[in-house]
């Protein structure tokens, strides 16, 4: 799915990566790259510009996270930008009446009688609606009807068909059958065209006007060139659309002309299709789809997770703390946990710009140093915590090594590093003045942590 704006985006990322500086010179390469990538991908040339700009904006005015290198600095924003250019949410279906009322429209072989069955199946696996009527408004083409009276037998719905009548007619009769019969969801199937066809397009008009359906889905697909974009703007002036549905996203299309819709009418992409199966078909997640476009869902997980972390309010609390030179075991439990939160220490370190390599090996250990501690500190009391010249006494000692599982020479050790620690302060203060976020750098405490 879109391969091709994946690819080329990704490597317009390494290679501005390979400079390893975010300067001005840097950023334009960068910037650069992605717009060719963009254009290349049949993104429209409004669209790219302006995604360009912001994501110039971001990047010259990005307060550095500690933690994370370039590369995913860059990933970081470009990601963001994406999501909002894709739609930031996703937005669900308005089907707060009953019955609901949705339409497709849009170019011929777009997948819009497709979509109907889809539709039906995912309202009824997702949204428990269980009575769904699918209305034939395709009279033009002589195969229309059956195929979408196939589809229903295939899959268990009702569909709505009468001869020799106008659209607005079958309308009537559908929406009064679905009515009469308590349906929960009505959805009118309509005849595709080549393109903008004022006959064609004044019928929907009064389609609409007899059905005023909640939903307008103008189904788009994603093999379609730039001019989707003036056809799907007439479609839009003409009836309001709602939402759009990307199809055919399972072929190798570049798909950016059809991504870029959002953007050019503020039309959320509300589903997307990627196969002929009814299954076939989900919920457009835009944060999910720019990850899928940059490729590095396991990159932007950690980048996530470093975020979340060095936001943490109480991190820098602690570290404060640790500073000022008021720390205790609380302060450092509370670090482990953090440190915890955001997975193997392994991967954490690989993040951080100018950390030494680690072997396996040495990465095993000091995620060890940290799991084995955190269990010991968490076996000790808030008062034993609050106060570790407590931890002196023996009765305590053999208390907490009882209760942690673990031995006196484990537990002596940790007493050992968390003095070390305390005598390290100096170091710590140095090492927290070149960071200006006033972050919490994971790498600091665990380099003192022995690992
Ligand atoms: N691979 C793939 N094929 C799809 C998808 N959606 C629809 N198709 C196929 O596209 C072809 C056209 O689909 P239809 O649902 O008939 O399209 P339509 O918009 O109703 O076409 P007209 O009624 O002629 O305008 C069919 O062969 C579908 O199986 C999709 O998401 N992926
Ligand atoms: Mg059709």
């Amino acid at each position: 799915m879109l391969d091709f704006l994946s690819n080329r985006i990704t490597k317009a990322i390494d290679k501005a990566a390979k400079k390893n500086t975010l300067n001005e010179e840097n950023i334009q390469i960068t910037l650069r790259e992605i717009r060719l990538a963009l254009l290349e991908a049949d993104v429209n040339l409004k669209v790219a510009k302006l995604f360009i700009k912001n994501v110039k904006t971001e990047l010259l005015g990005i307060t550095i996270t500690p933690g994370l290198d370039v590369k995913h600095q860059i990933i970081k924003v470009v990601d963001q930008e994406l999501t909002k250019l894709l739609g930031t949410k996703n937005q669900s279906l308005n089907l707060s009446i009953k019955p609901s009322t949705i339409m497709m429209v849009g170019l011929q072989g777009t997948g819009k009688t497709t979509t109907v069955s889809k539709l039906v199946y995912r309202l009824r696996k997702h949204n428990k609606l269980t009575k769904i009527l699918a209305v034939a408004c395709d009279i033009y083409r002589p195969a229309a009807i059956a195929q979408l009276k196939q589809l229903g037998s295939q899959n268990q719905f009702d569909v709505f068909s009468m001869p020799d009548s106008s659209v607005v007619e079958i309308a009537q009769a559908a929406l009064s059958k679905a009515k009469n019969e308590f349906y929960d969801a009505v959805i009118f199937d309509t005849a595709g065209r080549l393109h903008i066809d004022e006959n064609l397009m004044d019928e929907l008009v009064d389609l609409k006007k007899t059905v005023k359906p909640k939903e307008i889905l103008l189904v788009v697909s994603a093999m379609s060139g730039q001019d989707i974009i003036n056809v799907a703007q007439v479609f839009h002036d003409k009836l309001t659309l709602t939402g759009s549905i990307i199809t055919q996203l399972d072929s190798d299309a570049r798909g950016g002309a059809a991504l870029s819709l959002r953007q050019l009418l503020n039309l959320p992409i509300k589903f997307i299709g990627t196969g002929e199966n009814v299954k076939d078909f989900d919920l457009f997640h835009p944060e999910r789809m720019a990850q899928r476009i940059l490729g590095m869902g396991d990159a932007l997980t950690l980048i996530e997770k470093a975020s979340e972390f060095i936001d943490e309010k109480s991190a820098k609390k602690s570290i404060n703390k640790i500073v000022s030179g008021k720390f205790n075991m609380n302060d450092l439990l509370q670090n482990l946990r953090q440190i915890k939160k955001m997975g193997k220490i392994g991967g954490l370190l690989k993040l951080i710009p100018g950390m030494p390599k680690m072997s396996n090996e040495q990465k095993d250990k000091a995620q060890e140093t940290l799991f084995l501690a955190e269990i010991i500190i968490s076996s000790m009391t808030f008062k034993e915590r609050a106060n570790p010249k407590l931890l002196k006494q023996p009765r305590r000692k053999q208390r907490i090594i009882k209760g942690s599982g673990r031995n006196a020479q484990e537990f002596n050790k940790l007493l050992r590093q968390y003095e070390q620690m305390k005598k390290q302060m100096d170091k710590m203060k140095n090492m927290f003045k070149g960071n200006k976020g006033g972050g919490f750098n994971p790498a600091n405490l665990s380099s003192l942590m022995g690992g």
